[in-house]
């Protein structure tokens, strides 16, 4: 008996832009992204899980001028460091892209040439207060005239003049209607709700077209036919996506499995650009469209937003080496319902590793472990008849998979986090009620029986904490004597754990965290 075959599921992050150093919120888009990747893995699809870096750009120029280095040279070290936080969090990423792949200007051009064939491209003027020294445009807004009657950019301080030059335009207008009835008939192609109502109260107030190309520098992709222009880097980069499942080649088998993507993670300051260019350009191209665009919130520093200049930008590398890298996927995706801003701080950090990993977790892996090593010849023990309280926890604990899907299918981790401790509360009560230690002196029946109830639940509970925490679930499972590979798989949660399994000696998974001594 063969089950119908999953469909498979193709999920992304942002690209990151290597124009400085990565930061945890860079960190907490990779560990929710990781861990929805995961989790439909465990749970029979084939994932296309991708993240990389998004190089191009007047930014990135600026800054390799400054450090006298080419831009090349910038993205060249810069993205390594973004690849190696994806290592260092765990992050399962399939494919690193790098705007500067030869196959994704390939499919640059491609997506413009389809554009442009569909009369959505055409040239004309890009008007605005240019900063010659910025080398950029400036909005009104972002411009102060001062004293003595010079206009000024306000961010940076230099001179602005009214310019105008060529640039190609997206008839982005001609796509308003369209796009609303796309929000219209698919409620969930932004999420959560109060973000996405942000983006379509914006689109019914009216688009203008959008200038999608630059004459001014030319670290880009140039344009197709008139490569004095460099697409505007929007375009390019949200262009990612559709390189990573292999356009332009819509025939080959990669695109026709895993376009169009599932879901779009990503924060909520590039939310109007996945949910509303992004969308467009699809449509003028021909190409079907994401299921879904997801939008988290940002992460601040005590609840303070993190900044150079406030010098409390956590590096992901000190985060972990303090806390855990398990430690702190747990804590972000428990802490902060996704979608929602989230603060951390060390005792709200240090709260959930002792309460809910250490104590509730850890503790009652230990215990009951502990417990068959010296009184079950270190094998799972046979079990008597079932209680009431036996069958109800057990049922509780098999529920888990369907409230942790339907959980994780709208990226709600915390939902599904809150979900799974809850029975781990219940089966803590459970085993301080039952008092095996106790049953060990009356009743060994007794005492094997909710032994095994213990380890079932502890083992349903490592396989589904796998997509959260990868490596400690992994320790606990081989303690639980359950072996890579289709034992640790979703499909094996409803086949119970096997009396007489021989365990190996058990060892604490969840350490507390210890104030150092001199803090
Ligand atoms: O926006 N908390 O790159 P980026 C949580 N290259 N998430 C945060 C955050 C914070 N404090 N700060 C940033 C870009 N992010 C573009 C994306 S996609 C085609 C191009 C998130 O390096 C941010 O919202 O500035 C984005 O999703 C991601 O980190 C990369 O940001």
């Amino acid at each position: 008996m063969s089950p119908a075959a999953k469909p498979p599921f193709y999920i992304t992050t942002a690209i990151s832009y290597p124009n400085g150093a990565p930061h945890i919120g860079h960190a907490y888009e990779f560990v929710a992204a990781d861990a929805m990747a995961r989790f439909k893995r465990l749970d029979g699809h084939e994932v296309f899980y991708m993240s990389g870096t998004d190089e191009h750009g007047l930014k990135v120029q600026q800054t390799a001028d400054k450090e006298g280095i080419t831009a090349k040279e910038l993205v060249d070290r810069n993205s390594a460091a973004f690849r190696e936080v994806h290592d260092l969090v765990g992050s399962s990423y399939d494919r690193f892209i790098r705007t500067t792949d030869a196959d994704h200007y390939t499919a640059s051009q491609a997506i413009w040439k389809k554009m442009e064939a569909n009369g959505d491209i055409y040239l004309s003027k890009y008007e605005g207060w240019y900063s010659v020294r910025d080398e950029a445009y400036y909005g009104e807004d972002e411009t102060i005239v001062k004293d003595d009657g010079v206009r000024y950019s306000k961010e940076t301080d230099t001179e602005v003049t009214w310019t105008a030059e060529e640039s190609y335009f997206f008839r982005l207008s001609a796509y308003q209607d369209k796009l609303l009835a796309l929000y219209e008939a698919q409620p969930e192609f932004g999420a959560p709700g109060y973000r996405f109502n942000e983006v379509i109260s914006f689109v019914k107030r009216g688009l203008e077209d959008l200038s999608i190309s630059r004459t001014t520098f030319d670290w880009g992709v140039p344009v197709p036919g008139d490569p004095k222009h460099v697409m505007y880097v929007w375009v390019d980069a949200l262009t990612n996506y559709l390189t990573g499942a292999g356009y332009p080649d819509v025939d080959s088998e990669s695109f026709k499995k895993f376009w169009p993507a599932d879901v779009h993670v990503i924060g909520k300051d590039i939310s109007r650009f996945h949910a509303i260019y992004w969308p467009a350009f699809l449509m003028s191209a021909g190409l079907e469209l994401p299921k879904r665009v997801m939008i988290h919130g940002f992460l601040q520093n005590n609840g303070v937003k993190m900044s150079k200049s406030l010098g409390n930008v956590v590096a992901p590398a000190d985060f972990i080496a303090q806390y855990g890298v398990d430690q702190m996927r747990f804590f972000f995706l428990r802490e902060v319902p996704f979608g929602a801003d989230g603060s951390y701080n060390h005792e709200a950090i240090v709260g959930r590793m002792n309460a809910d990993l250490a104590n509730n977790f850890g503790n009652l892996a230990q215990r009951s472990l502990s417990m068959v090593a010296k009184n079950c010849e270190g094998k799972v023990p046979v079990p008597g008849a079932f209680t009431a309280e036996d069958t109800a926890l057990l049922e509780k604990a098999g529920a888990l998979l369907d409230t942790a899907r339907a959980a994780f299918e709208k990226q709600e981790f915390s939902r599904a986090l809150e979900a799974i401790w809850g029975v781990l509360g219940d089966t803590n009560a459970y085993f301080a009620e039952q008092a095996p230690w106790v049953l060990r002196k009356t009743d060994i029946e007794r005492m094997n029986t909710v032994l095994y109830v213990t380890l079932e639940v502890v083992r349903i509970v490592a396989i589904l904490a796998q997509p959260v925490m990868p490596a400690s679930s992994a320790k606990l499972l081989e303690v639980l004597g359950q072996p890579e590979g289709q034992a640790r798989q979703f499909a094996a949660i409803g086949t119970p754990i096997v009396a007489g399994t021989e365990l190996p000696a058990p060892a604490p998974v969840f350490p507390r965290y210890e104030e150092p001594a001199d803090a």
